[in-house]
């Protein structure tokens, strides 16, 4: 279903009409009209024009209530329908505090205009509290604002910490690096999981600053674990990143600049990044991928093959390594379907010149499964879980092989 649908009107025709239940808005694309109200009796005075850009009806997107003027042609107009259902749909995908916002400031403007009487014979509405009570109860606008302000105070805090989780090599066993994890544990709630505050730093435009600490860190780790472990610029580290991150202003020069004040070399620090941030920007992510792919830092698709998105954006973009969602890592033993997507993933990406790691490796018979199929590199619990610095480095201390095989 289109957005919007176009509405013509010739000059002199009635739009919307003052008391009747409307049920969309409308942009002005061209064309010019009338705004005007009738108080009581009294004959409608004019409350101004409006002109190509401007909206009008937009109350009617919240509710069905009446029209509160009415609004005439004064030229032929075309105007672009947004309907209750397309702005209910919209409103639904939308980050819970905008959606709670745009209902009340709706609900408080139509309270205003029927207080004030401008807007007539207006006794029939719900009392604008109520009304916005409901909005906030439906909402989940109130979790988040404190679960937002809460990651706030814990960026500040230092309650995030970074766990690490080793990647090794499918043919030697070698561990050969890390993907950097949040973690989170709050004074009163204790741990929460980045499935929970991850979604909520991104909605609330926090996870920039995150994003930056976690690239530093991670970055500084890397050198500490290496010094301690008798490693020289041998192990990269992989940190994830969000569509936040990429249009943020100066995202690449950022990295180039935490890349040199931590002494990481660009090729052993890998972005790891999603195919929906690919498919939602897909030209500012691409200028961002070649900027990085200039200096040599290493592009990771996550999660791969969970976002339904067509195979022909791979070779649109620098990537150098796919990773295998581990929910098809988990079913490939018993399921031929996810065997067979596992199967066609490395193949795909060999042919194109990619590495591939398989996530959420469990078991011995996964691992063997993948080295016969040549995939690249793994992680997962069967090798080691997400942990700390110094169990990383005490790891590494005492093996630096493990069991594929
Ligand atoms: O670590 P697991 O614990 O459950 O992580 C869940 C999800 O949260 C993963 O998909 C992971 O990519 C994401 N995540 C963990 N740490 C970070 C981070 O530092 N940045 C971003 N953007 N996502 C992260
Ligand atoms: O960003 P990504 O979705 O890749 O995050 C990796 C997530 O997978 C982390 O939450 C990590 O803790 C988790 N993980 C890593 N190895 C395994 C595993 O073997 N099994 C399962 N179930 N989860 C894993
Ligand atoms: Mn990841």
């Amino acid at each position: 279903m289109p957005d919007s649908n176009q509405k013509k009107f010739k000059a002199g025709e009635i739009i919307m009409a003052q008391g009747q239940p409307g049920t969309s808005a409308y942009i002005i694309e061209e064309g010019r009209v009338e705004i005007l109200v009738a108080h009581g009796r009294d004959e409608a005075q004019s409350f101004g024009t409006r002109g190509p850009g401007a909206m009008i009806g937009e109350m009617s997107l919240i509710d069905k209530a009446p029209r509160t003027a009415t609004v005439k042609a004064l030229e032929d107009c075309v105007l672009l329908e947004i309907t209750e259902a397309d702005f209910t749909r919209r409103l639904e995908a939308a980050d819970p505090v905008l959606k709670m916002t745009s209902k009340v400031i709706l609900t408080r403007y139509r309270d205003t205009l029927a207080r004030s009487r401008i807007a007539g014979d207006a006794q029939n509405w719900p009392p604008a509290e109520a009304v916005e009570l409901n909005h906030a109860e439906e909402s989940r606008a109130i979790d988040m604002i404190k679960l937002a302000n809460d990651f706030e105070t814990a960026l500040h805090n230092h309650e995030l910490e970074l766990h690490y989780q080793p990647i090794i090599d499918m043919q030697s066993g070698a561990l050969k690096g890390f993907e950097a994890l949040m973690r989170w544990t709050h004074p009163d709630k204790g741990f929460i999981s980045p499935d929970v505050f991850i979604p909520v730093a991104e909605e609330s435009g926090l996870i920039v600053e995150a994003s930056k600490w976690a690239l530093s860190e991670a970055c500084k780790a890397l050198r500490r674990i290496e010094g301690r472990a008798g490693f020289d610029h041998a192990l990269f580290m992989s940190v994830n990143f969000s569509s936040r991150d990429f249009a943020a202003d100066g995202f690449v020069e950022a990295v180039y600049s935490t890349l040199n004040t931590t002494g990481v070399r660009p090729e052993n620090l890998h972005l790891e990044i999603t195919e929906r941030l690919l498919m939602g920007q897909p030209e500012n992510a691409r200028e961002t991928l070649e900027k990085c792919k200039d200096g040599n830092i290493g592009i990771s698709i996550d999660d791969f093959g969970t976002g339904f998105s067509s195979l022909s954006y791979l070779h649109h973009f620098p990537i150098d390594i796919l990773k295998i969602d581990r929910s098809f890592v988990m079913n490939m033993v018993h399921d031929v379907k996810s065997m067979a997507l596992v199967r066609s993933i490395i193949t795909l990406g060999k042919n194109m010149g990619m590495k591939i790691i398989a996530e959420g490796v469990e078991t011995l018979e996964e691992s063997q499964i993948l080295r016969d199929l040549q995939c690249d590199l793994a992680q997962g619990y069967y090798f080691a879980k997400p942990m700390g610095e110094a169990d990383i480095i005490a790891l590494l201390q005492a093996q630096d092989k493990f069991q594929v095989k």
